[in-house]
């Protein structure tokens, strides 16, 4: 049996994302991304008011004992049309961020891509034009160059997977496109991206640098009750496929330079290889100081012949992608903190030196607000539970060196916009107003323990046992 107290000078955090929180779309100078133009994307304004009230929320980090805080550069902010001209003003406010972070003891991790493409670049192809991963490289190089005396660690993407295959495959993200072979070129030009931005922020003196993936594991539905299940050879086969779209397309290129082997045929299939040019592997897999491991939900499937291919995942055609019988979120994911330990396992015996921070892990549940607070028993479960699956996993010796709730705020979830709740702190967006919830007083003690307390998580799920 593990303590539940974590290694001294853990880290304690939240993640935000520019788009999902700062507003002010139009300000300073701004120019419009992918985010603003989609359709559902003026939600984007006045999202938390961040731009605005970024003291308050500083504050409120501060008081609850974290000393992390992750939070995303808006590239259209920087560059209003994603090259050439610098925006000060812009890049003004992540001055003022940053030093009000540092002011209250919080340490700073900027995320430069969290989904937010300048609309100028989208309308010369977006991702699926190679010069885009240039572009960003010149963006993370000013970006660097304004705030690198002050933040060390330096994100490039966040979750490319989503980025590629939600906003060009299924077209539910911006900007849209619904197109196998673009969503392919795509993820390869932000590999490419997060390449050279890497090298541009360590030639401008850059100490750390990562990428956050989107990481989950990959079952048959009975696995997800008992992981040692030994799924049928159709079965196996159906996981290693989306295994290796959702996963090793994007942890292999960058951290051990090469495409995964099965995973080349489809690429070449869907989109053929002409985008992947020599030499551009060793780019993308020059190494990192840190991997940042988003965590929320595991993907369940299982073969079913009939299956058409799922669009987001363009080769999955005899694949079933299966709801289960299990605790979900409100957004209907299923609760499986046995994932995490899954995800881990794995990074530490294929990449044993490879740094690790939880950059999110956080769920979204209907809220129960009254006059004397905001109970939201399910996401302290949610969290705690998860909290003891990374305790379990770092005495396995993950090399897991702090963790992030998402997200600090509710806030706009993208193309669910503001009714997704999956803030520790409670916003009003009539007025404004915060509140914390009883998720936040638990972290803040959380926090202040450098541990969990002796009590058992409230609502045990079957998949917490099931991970024992
Ligand atoms: C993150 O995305 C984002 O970084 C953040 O901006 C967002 O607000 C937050 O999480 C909450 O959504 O079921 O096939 O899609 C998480 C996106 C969700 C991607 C779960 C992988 C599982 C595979 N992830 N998803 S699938």
């Amino acid at each position: 049996m593990s303590t539940a107290r974590f290694p001294e000078g853990f880290i304690w955090g939240v993640s935000t994302s520019a788009y999902q929180i700062e507003g002010a779309s139009g300000e300073d100078g701004k120019g419009p991304s992918i985010w603003d133009a989609f359709p559902g994307g003026r939600d984007g304004d006045p999202a938390c008011d961040h731009y605005r009230r970024y003291p308050e929320d500083v504050r409120l980090m501060r008081d609850l004992g974290m000393t992390a805080y992750r939070f995303s550069v808006s590239w259209s902010r920087v560059l209003p049309e994603g090259a050439g001209r610098r925006n000060d003003l812009g890049l003004d406010f992540y001055d003022r961020l940053v030093d009000e972070l540092l002011g209250a003891g919080i340490t700073p991790y900027a995320t430069l891509y969290h989904w937010d493409l300048p609309q100028a670049l989208e309308d010369r192809g977006g991702w699926t034009s190679r010069d885009t991963a240039q572009r960003f490289a010149d963006y993370a190089r000013v970006t660097h160059e304004r705030l690198g005396d002050r933040v060390d660690t330096w994100f490039t993407l966040n979750e490319p997977w989503v980025a590629a295959f939600i906003g060009h495959g299924s077209g539910v993200h911006a900007p849209g496109r619904r197109s196998a072979a673009d969503a392919f070129v795509a993820a390869h030009h932000m590999l490419l991206a997060h390449g050279l931005g890497a090298e541009a922020l360590r030639s401008s003196g850059a100490s750390r640098v990562g990428v956050v993936l989107n990481l989950s594991p990959v079952l048959t539905p009975a696995q997800l009750g008992d992981f040692a299940v030994e799924p049928s050879e159709e079965d196996a086969e159906a996981v290693a496929r989306i295994d290796t779209l959702l996963n090793r397309q994007f942890v292999e290129p960058i951290l051990r330079g090469r495409h995964p082997g099965d995973l080349l045929p489809v690429i070449e299939r869907e989109a053929g290889l002409g985008h992947v040019h020599d030499g551009d592997l060793d780019v993308i897999g020059r190494p990192i100081d840190l991997l940042g491991v988003n965590y929320y939900t595991p993907v369940v499937v299982r073969a079913q012949p009939s299956a058409a291919a799922d669009p987001a995942f363009p080769g999955s055609e005899g694949i079933l992608f299966c709801s289960v019988p299990t605790a979900v979120t409100a957004m209907g994911w299923p609760i499986m903190p046995g994932g995490l330990s899954l995800v881990l396992r794995r990074l530490t015996r294929e990449y044993p030196d490879t740094e690790l921070m939880i950059t999110e892990n956080g769920a979204d549940f209907v809220d129960v607000v009254t006059g004397d607070g905001i109970h939201d028993v399910d996401r302290t479960s949610y969290l705690e539970e998860h909290l003891r699956v990374l305790r379990a996993s770092l005495d396995e010796g993950a090399r897991v060196r702090g963790y992030l709730v998402w997200s600090l705020l509710d806030c706009v979830e993208w193309a669910d916009g503001y009714q997704r709740k999956f803030g520790l702190v409670h916003v009003d967006f009539a007025t404004q107003r915060r509140r914390l919830k009883d998720s936040a007083l638990w972290y803040r003690d959380v926090i202040k323990r450098n541990g969990l307390g002796v009590d058992r998580p409230k609502r045990p799920t079957l998949e917490t046992v099931a991970a024992r």
